[in-house]
């Protein structure tokens, strides 16, 4: 069973445990290094920013991006690994401060289009198709900043410079409601989906469905997928889990509510997620109090706990769900469901 599926994450989720109150409390591991984790940890595909395979990028030429891109294509081909998608980092450079596209200063807006375009050649030099556009700074925290219409075109013209640009690339955005803005500009999948029909190539825009985003924005991650399965635009999920309405906190996949994770694996192994090649992407966090030794602990049980219930949505018993649902019994229902996650 686990061979129907491939898993990936990024490097990112490795990481030294900093938050915003207090420093790291793990040494941070090489690149390299993390490559060769992937496999023993049961994965295939490596997530990326683009400065994740392209660190410093903004000093570099286009010509000296390309070829480090190629190199870091070989690294993984070497470890039997395949970059998954690219996503470009455009929340951390000063020129992102009021946002990229959206920013209101148009140099900005300017760097913001210019960096993503050097994105899409890191794309292309480390072999994937697939772009993630997690648009962190496109919102705002004061409603009088900006123009939440102007900002829709705004968003729309930059996607379109980006289908251009490649003319292969699919770009799955990955909504989020908040943080790091106070409200953020395309907050759910229904705003992912209705933006894409704004663009030059609709069929080209798609979702990364995140749970703790739709979490965080008081919805139902497996609602969300099958809203975007509806309009064949799943094409990746950054399954993780999420206590309530927090700060983002990337929990072990199904660590939180078991049977909401239960659901969002019900909804794409019922609907063939990944039989297209998408990865079952995850995107977890160690917990801070985890020691060096033990943290990557939270990637290898989020698959654990993916493939687990892969097998529990398989022998849910459907006859005894058909029924109910024409007696119209739910509580019934709701017990078959709880029984059988507790094992009986
Ligand atoms: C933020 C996220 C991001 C994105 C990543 C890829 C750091 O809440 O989830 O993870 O997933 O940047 O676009
Ligand atoms: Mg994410």
């Amino acid at each position: 069973m686990a061979g129907e599926y491939r898993f990936s994450f990024g490097p990112w989720n490795i990481h030294e445990g900093a938050d915003p109150f207090g420093p790291r409390v793990r040494d941070s591991i090489e690149f390299g290094k993390k490559l060769k984790m992937y496999k023993e940890l049961g994965f295939d595909g490596v997530q990326f920013h683009d400065d994740d395979a392209v660190p410093d990028m903004d000093k570099l030429s286009p010509e000296q991006i390309v070829k480090k891109a190629k190199e870091v294509r070989k690294m993984l081909e070497g470890e039997g690994l395949a970059a998954e998608f690219v996503a470009p980092r455009l929340w951390e450079d000063a020129r992102t401060i009021d946002g990229a596209y959206t920013s209101n200063d148009p140099a900005c807006r300017e760097y913001a289009r210019e960096r993503s375009r050097r994105m899409l050649d890191i794309a292309e030099g480390l072999g994937t198709k697939l772009i993630v556009l997690w648009l962190a700074r496109e919102g705002t925290y004061v409603r009088e900043a900006k123009d939440s219409r102007v900002a829709v075109d705004q968003i729309v013209e930059a996607i379109n410079d980006m289908l251009a640009y490649n003319s292969e690339i699919k770009i799955a955005i990955e909504p989020k409601p908040n943080e790091p803005m106070d409200q953020a500009y395309i907050p759910t999948t229904g705003h992912a989906v209705a933006i894409s029909f704004l663009t030059n190539e609709p069929e080209r825009v798609g979702v990364n469905i995140e749970t703790a985003h739709v979490i965080l924005a008081g919805l139902d991650p497996s609602d969300e997928m099958g809203f975007a399965l509806a309009y064949d635009k799943l094409f990746t999920v950054h399954l993780n889990d999420q206590n309530g309405l927090k700060f983002d906190e990337d929990r072990t996949f199904g660590a939180v509510d078991l049977r909401r994770a239960f659901n969002q694996v019900r909804i794409l192994d019922q609907y063939d997620y990944g039989k297209k090649g998408e990865f079952v992407g995850l995107d977890v966090k160690a917990m801070r109090t985890q020691k060096q030794e033990v943290a990557t602990k939270h990637l290898a049980n989020s698959r654990a706990v993916f493939l687990r219930l892969v097998e529990l949505v398989r022998s849910l018993d459907k006859a005894k769900v058909e029924g109910l649902i024409e007696q119209r019994d739910y509580e019934e229902l709701d017990m078959l469901v709880l029984d059988h996650l507790m094992g009986k």
